[in-house]
This record gives C-alpha cells, sequence and structure tokens, in this order.
C-alpha cells in the first residue's frame, strides 16, 4: 500500500497525472513476467494472451534473450552507424541467411521499418523502374495498420488514427482487403507510376482479418507482371506467430521488401528490420537514410537471441498446433453460444467476433471478466478480441486457457 492506495491504483494515479491518455488500457498493473505467465503489482498471476502485441512471441524475459541482453548491455550498448561494431555484421549476417534475404536495413520499431520500406520503393520506382520523380504510388488495403507515423497514417482510413493529423502524405491508393480484382485493375490502369503494394499477410489490428487463399500469391504474381514490388508487413504476423515463420510462407510468396519488428527481439528491446535483395537495396547509398539507434550492437545480440530461440524451440509448429486446438475449442463455444459469433486466425494469432454492436462495451466487459479469471487479453476494434498467447505455451496450458475462455463466456451468458 502506498498511503491509502494498492501498488496499482498508485501506478495508474501516475499514469493518469503525468503520462499524456494516448491509450485506455485494461485496469491491470503489470510487474513481472515470465514466460506465457505475468504477475500483477498485488501478485497475482495471469496467462499473458497478447504477448504485448505479439511482441512477445518467445515467452516474457526468456533467458537467452535476456542473457544476451545483459552479456551486451555491460560491453557496448549504441556506437551509432558513424563507426562499424562488432557484432552489426553478425547480426546482418544471420538474420539474411535467416529469412532468405541479400540484404538487411536495421531500424527499431515497427514504423521505421515501414517508413525504411516506403521510402525504398520510391528510391527503387525512381532509379530502376522510371517512374516520374514525384509521381510514384504505393497501393495499400482498407482497414490497414502500418504504425502511426504522419506518412503511415495518411493512408489510414481509421479516423482514431488520422483525423487532425493532417496535412496528409500522398501518393497512396487505398484497395479493399483481400481483393484480387480490385489490385489487378489498378495495377492494369496506374502501373507505370506504382511502386509497390504494401500489405499485412493477415490484418493484425482490423480484427485478425485472414484472405482467402490465394489472395498472396496471386496478388505476388500479379505485381511481378505490373513490375511492381510486394512489400509484406509481417510486423505482427511474422516470427512465427502464424505457425509458419512468416505468414508469406502459407502460400510461398518470397516478398520483394519483408518488413519485421516486435518479436523480432523477442520483446527485450525495439528491433525491426527491413529485407530486400542487392538489386533493391542498393538504391540507398551512405547518407541517404538511417536512425541514430538503427543497427546497434544490443539489438544486434538481442536479434540474433530471439531467432536462435524461435528455432530452437521450434515455436512456427508449434503456433501452429496450439492453433489448430484453440479454434477448435473456439469453436464448440461459437456452436453453442449467442454470444461468440466466429473465431478466426491462423497459428496462435486469432480472434473472436462478439455477437454484438461495434461499439457495445461487452468485448471490454469480458476482457474484464477474463482478467478475474486470470488471463489477459484486450478487444481489437470493438467488438473483436484478440488472443495472442507466447509461442512458447505448452498444449496443457492452452487448455487451461480455453477452460477460463469457456467458462467466462458461460458466466457471461448467464448473468
Ligand atoms: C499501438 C496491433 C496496432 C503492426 C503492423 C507495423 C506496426 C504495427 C502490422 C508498427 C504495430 C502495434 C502498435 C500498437 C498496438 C499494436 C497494434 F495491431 F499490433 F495490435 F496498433 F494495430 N505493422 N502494432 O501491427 O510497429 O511502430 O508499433 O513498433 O500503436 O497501439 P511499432
Amino acid at each position: 500500500m502506498i498511503g491509502e492506495l494498492t501498488r496499482s491504483e498508485e501506478a495508474i494515479r501516475l499514469e493518469n497525472k503525468y503520462g499524456a491518455h494516448n491509450y485506455h488500457p485494461l485496469p491491470v498493473v503489470l510487474s513481472k513476467g515470465e514466460g506465457v505467465y505475468v504477475w500483477d503489482a498485488e501478485g497475482k498471476k495471469y496467462f499473458d494472451f497478447l504477448s504485448a502485441y505479439s511482441a512477445v512471441n518467445q515467452g516474457h524475459c526468456h533467458p537467452k534473450i535476456v542473457n544476451a541482453l545483459k552479456t551486451q548491455a555491460e560491453t557496448l550498448t549504441l556506437t551509432s552507424r558513424a563507426f562499424y561494431n562488432d557484432a552489426l555484421g553478425e547480426y546482418e549476417k544471420f538474420i539474411t541467411s535467416f529469412f532468405g534475404f541479400d540484404k538487411v536495413l536495421p531500424m527499431n520499431t515497427g514504423a521505421e521499418a515501414v517508413e525504411t520500406a516506403i521510402k525504398l520503393s520510391r528510391k527503387w520506382a525512381y532509379e530502376k523502374k522510371g517512374v516520374h520523380e514525384n509521381e510514384a504510388k504505393i497501393i495499400v488495403c482498407e482497414n490497414n495498420f502500418h504504425g502511426r507515423t504522419t506518412t503511415i497514417i495518411s493512408f489510414s482510413n481509421d479516423p482514431d488514427a488520422r483525423e487532425n493529423f493532417g496535412p496528409y502524405t500522398r501518393g497512396f491508393i487505398r484497395i479493399p482487403y483481400n481483393d484480387i480484382e480490385s489490385l489487378k485493375e489498378v495495377l492494369d490502369e496506374e502501373k507505370e507510376h506504382i511502386a509497390a503494394f504494401l500489405v499485412e499477410p493477415i490484418q493484425g489490428e482490423a480484427g485478425v482479418f485472414v484472405p482467402g487463399d490465394g489472395f498472396l500469391s496471386e496478388a505476388y504474381k500479379a505485381c511481378k507482371k505490373a513490375n511492381v514490388l510486394f512489400v509484406a508487413d509481417e510486423v505482427q504476423t511474422g516470427v512465427a506467430r502464424t505457425g509458419k515463420l512468416l505468414a508469406c510462407d502459407y502460400e510461398n510468396v518470397k516478398p520483394d521488401i519483408l518488413i519485421l519488428g516486435k518479436a523480432l527481439s523477442g520483446g527485450a528491446y525495439p528491433v525491426s528490420a527491413v529485407l530486400a535483395s542487392n538489386s533493391i537495396m542498393e538504391v540507398i547509398r551512405p547518407g541517404q537514410h538511417g536512425s541514430t539507434f538503427g543497427g546497434n550492437p544490443l539489438a544486434a545480440r538481442v536479434a540474433i537471441a530471439a531467432l536462435e530461440v524461435v528455432k530452437e524451440e521450434g515455436l512456427a509448429d508449434n503456433a501452429m498446433k496450439l492453433g489448430k486446438i484453440f479454434r477448435e475449442r473456439m469453436n464448440k463455444i461459437v456452436a453453442k453460444s449467442d454470444l461468440v459469433a466466429k473465431v478466426r486466425g491462423k497459428g496462435l494469432l486469432n480472434a473472436i467476433v462478439i455477437n454484438d454492436a461495434h461499439n457495445s462495451t461487452t468485448a471490454w466487459d469480458i476482457c474484464m471478466k477474463l482478467k478475474e479469471n486470470g488471463l489477459l487479453a484486450k478487444p481489437t476494434h470493438g467488438n473483436i478480441i484478440r488472443f495472442a498467447p507466447p509461442l512458447v505455451m505448452n498444449e496443457k496450458q492452452l487448455n487451461e486457457c480455453c477452460d477460463i475462455i469457456q467458462n467466462t463466456i458461460e458466466e457471461f451468458e448467464k448473468a
């Protein structure tokens, strides 16, 4: 207790008083994490079913990743790119071989990596495709989420993300997600101006929308035919989350530009990356792009450890296996419940749709009840609850979580 307040109440009070109110968190104050579990400031234990929006795929405070962080932190944290350091080259070799690309441009946050991919695509369009200066266009999808910088929200159609942040960056064409005909139409009409098609292989924030089988491969083929770069934003779907190393792997699509973030560091440190072939990456020359922290030795060592964990612990296969069990369990609830309309997802990126008005508080209320019952999740847009546990979860724990979800829904239906 701090005065009359619990530690949690005090933490919330301080955030309300001194922090910008740019989030509306669930009222739980976390103070410890280990594997699939987190504990609040009063010591209550929860299953983490959000994984920091798929940044903690390897589980909270994974010993291998934490050790890499600690060892490097005691040695050399940041040099800037004004000089070389003895970790970056090793990491660049490791990650380009891990994902099968020639080159990587290291950044820090997902949004920075998306911005980097936009700049790279535009520069490639001008210098390699011959698009007229300042005329390059990038195709994006309705209900996209690629980050929160001014350029990125310029092509968002989410009022909360976009309103009153203008003037907006131009040069983006929005088409419906999962609509191959619309993509082909725009490519036909505008191909000489189009630099790239930027797409999430599964739309996360929009509510875990999985495109139809073949959409990604058809889109890739259409882009190749039009000499347009296929740019996959795998910040949320990548690093084994969907049951494959990359969500693009389900359709054997090798993106021209791959964007990674979040679990690239296992949540221990901000690390993002843009991977591409030599012929694309070579349009960026010294002094044309960068960042103070991009490619720092701490990020390099942490990311190597985080990716080694993915492979050593077979996280993609585990996500594939547990995801199937999860959706089977959820579909049993759907079959019996009026409250849960559907479940959708791939691997351990899933969501349930609550059968209530878009602006109802039901999804939130269910998450509050889940919290009481020891499982943390949060609604994404409106009446959709995203479920994304760490990929190190075992089958017994997953079934325990499904029991909690099932009992909570039943409690709700009885109320
Ligand atoms: C928030 C969710 C939102 C992303 C994809 C790039 C980025 C993200 C596909 C930018 C980031 C985060 C941002 C965070 C909540 C979370 C999120 F979808 F994962 F749930 F918002 F949509 N591409 N997603 O999902 O990466 O700059 O954040 O490192 O902003 O509230 P970032």
